[in-house]
């Protein structure tokens, strides 16, 4: 067993790129050419292979740190004893900067025009032993002005991507490729017209970047990208960061439909089109806002979940005045109300505009069914009320929802089932009992949380919830107040009604609708006694839920509420 060196192969005149990702851990047992890091410059990333199969004994880089040709990666511990080669190199890619202005010829030739100004032909240059590379992206469009240099196109192979610059400067007339497409080297890409044809210089800029020497021949894990004069660096990565971190639009960055060029590596990029994940949507955890492979892993969770729509989901039937084509549903009516009468206009607020769809979302995706009871809180009711005259300085008033919060604990404690929530094909079952409850504010519906309830007693809970209730009013619930909810109420029992279907607040998997109480003739085997009956209306996730538990939650909550003693039990 030999403990080798394996290093930065050849990675032409780059100097100092970062390491901004890395593939592999102490123990792995890597094979010769697996990737091990991914390291960055402003124009490309690229993966770089293992010289030799082992075991990954000692990382010697971590993120963020910057490498060059022939730093130490890491100490594998490899079968046989490595040739100096294998140890250190994984052979050049290419020179990269080395101007080579009869190369540029090959890139570019010029039409003149009667105007005065050429059209040149812009062409895939040099990229080593890569064969029909993928184009996918593309970076101008025609009637864009384009300096020399500038990316036109970003193209892939499953190891590397890289930009293509232009080789001239002008207006872009042409695109001759579409993103798929795939390209060789000497492939005609655009046409420029430019006011002559480019200098010499100018052309010697734009073919400097070309990588002269084969690469894919020893190390195909390496590529050789594109290099940029030092001055004309058109997408630096400290620029390329998350959509949602970096609004504003830097000259010379990429643009893809509906953004910023996603900040990804090749392997993530291959990763999240085999899934069909629109890259430009998901927000990157990794350093810069670098979309890492769990990112898109998550992603494509969450949209499978439901908790996400794609953008081109949501265009295709996501808001409430969608069409409905999606459903296969007919297209929503379209009616000129004034038609008929005087209106008026006004937009939805804010909240409603959150909760609707959070409500439409949860009604579509949640299999609902709503079990309606009463319980029969004649002696809670007197209880309650001697509580409130006992209680009455300490200006706190005890409502029958303290109650009921205590009594759904107690009974989610005997049914988990009714704690949990869906994680994909898995049950997660929570052991803390933080219980929403539906306030109605002038904004619209809100819901805070009384975090563990179970620790709580009535008077306390009451308290909090009359702060919170306050807050959601003012509107001045902070995001931690209103998250974390395992099971949530919505009491509209101080207002009236009978029983309704309250929407199951995802991730929960159950809900609590109470009405107002009312004075009730309830047979007692011998007559009809008046007892104060609430109505309880239970919605369930029937995915995790079946009917014969949900109607023993209710008639266990039933229980507690009609004899407040049992909640101890
Ligand atoms: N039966 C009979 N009376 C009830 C009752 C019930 N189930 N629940 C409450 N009451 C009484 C209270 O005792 C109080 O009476 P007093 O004025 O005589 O003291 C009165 O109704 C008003 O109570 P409240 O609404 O102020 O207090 P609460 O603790 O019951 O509810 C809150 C607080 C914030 C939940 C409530 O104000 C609220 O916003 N409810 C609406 C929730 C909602 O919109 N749900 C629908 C969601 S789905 O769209």
């Amino acid at each position: 067993m030999a403990l080798i060196e394996i290093k930065v192969p050849d990675i032409g005149d780059f100097a100092d790129v970062s390491v901004i990702e890395v593939l592999v851990k102490v123990g792995d047992t890597v094979k010769e050419e697996q990737s091990l890091i991914t390291v960055e410059s402003d124009k490309a990333s690229m993966e770089i292979p293992c010289s030799a199969s082992g075991v990954v004994k000692e990382l010697k880089v971590k993120l963020g740190d910057k490498v060059h040709e022939g730093s130490v990666v890491l100490m594998l511990e490899s079968g046989a004893a490595a040739s100096a080669s294998q140890v250190s190199v994984a052979p050049a890619p290419a020179a990269l900067t080395s101007s080579s202005p009869a190369a540029s010829s090959t890139n570019k030739s010029s039409i003149p025009t009667t105007s005065g100004s050429a059209l040149i032909e812009v062409k895939v240059p040099d990229i080593g032993d890569f064969k029909d590379v993928s184009v996918i992206e593309l970076l101008v469009k025609p009637g864009d002005t384009i300096a020399v240099d500038q990316s036109l196109i970003t193209i892939e192979s499953d190891k590397a991507s890289m930009e293509i610059p232009s080789s001239a400067a002008g207006v872009l007339k042409e695109l001759k490729v579409k993103i798929g497409d795939k390209v060789n080297i000497g492939d005609f890409i655009a046409v420029v017209q430019g006011q002559a044809i480019a200098s010499s210089s100018s052309v010697a800029a734009a073919v400097s970047n070309v990588p002269s020497a084969s690469l894919a021949s020893q190390s195909p894990a390496v590529s050789a990208p594109p290099s940029t004069p030092p001055s004309t660096s058109l997408s630096g990565s400290t620029g390329l960061q998350s959509t949602a971190q970096m609004p504003s639009h830097q000259p010379g960055n990429a643009l893809s439909a509906s953004g910023f060029v996603p900040h990804a590596s090749p392997s993530v990029r291959k990763f999240a089109r085999e899934l069909g994940v629109p890259l430009e949507e998901v927000k990157g955890s990794g350093i810069k806002g670098r979309i890492t492979h769990e990112d898109v892993q998550a992603f494509s969770r969450a949209v499978m979940q439901g908790a996400v729509s794609t953008k081109a989901q949501q265009a295709k039937g996501g808001g409430s005045s969608a069409s409905g084509a999606a459903l296969g549903l007919l297209a929503w009516p379209v009616v000129d109300f004034a038609k008929f009468g005087p209106i008026e206009r006004k937009p939805m607020s804010r909240i409603k505009k959150i909760s609707g769809a959070n409500l439409h979302r949860n009604w579509v995706m949640i299999p609902h069914v709503t079990n309606h009871d009463d319980a029969d809180i004649t002696d809670l009711e007197a209880f309650r009320v001697l509580t409130n005259k006992e209680n009455e300085k300490s200006g706190v008033k005890v409502t029958m929802l303290a109650f009921l919060i205590k009594a759904c604990v107690a009974t989610l404690k005997k049914f988990p089932e009714f704690n949990s929530s869906l994680d994909g094909e898995d049950l997660v079952y929570k052991s803390y009992y933080n219980i929403g409850f539906a306030a109605d504010t002038p904004n619209g519906l809100m819901v805070p949380v009384i975090k563990n309830a179970d620790s709580k007693g009535v008077l306390q809970i009451s308290q909090e919830m009359g702060e919170l209730a306050k807050k959601a009013r003012d509107g001045k619930l902070s995001p931690a107040e209103m998250t974390g909810a395992t099971f949530t109420i919505s009491s509209l029992g101080g207002i009236g009604g009978r029983y309704f279907n309250p929407i199951i607040n995802a991730p929960e998997v159950s809900i609590l609708g109470v009405c107002k109480s009312t004075m009730q003739p309830v047979w007692n085997g011998k007559e009809f006694v008046p007892r104060l009956m609430l109505p309880l209306s239970l919605s369930w996730d029937h995915r995790v839920i079946d009917g014969a538990a949900a109607a023993r939650f209710n008639a266990n909550l039933g229980q507690i509420l009609s004899d407040f003693r049992r909640v101890l039990l």
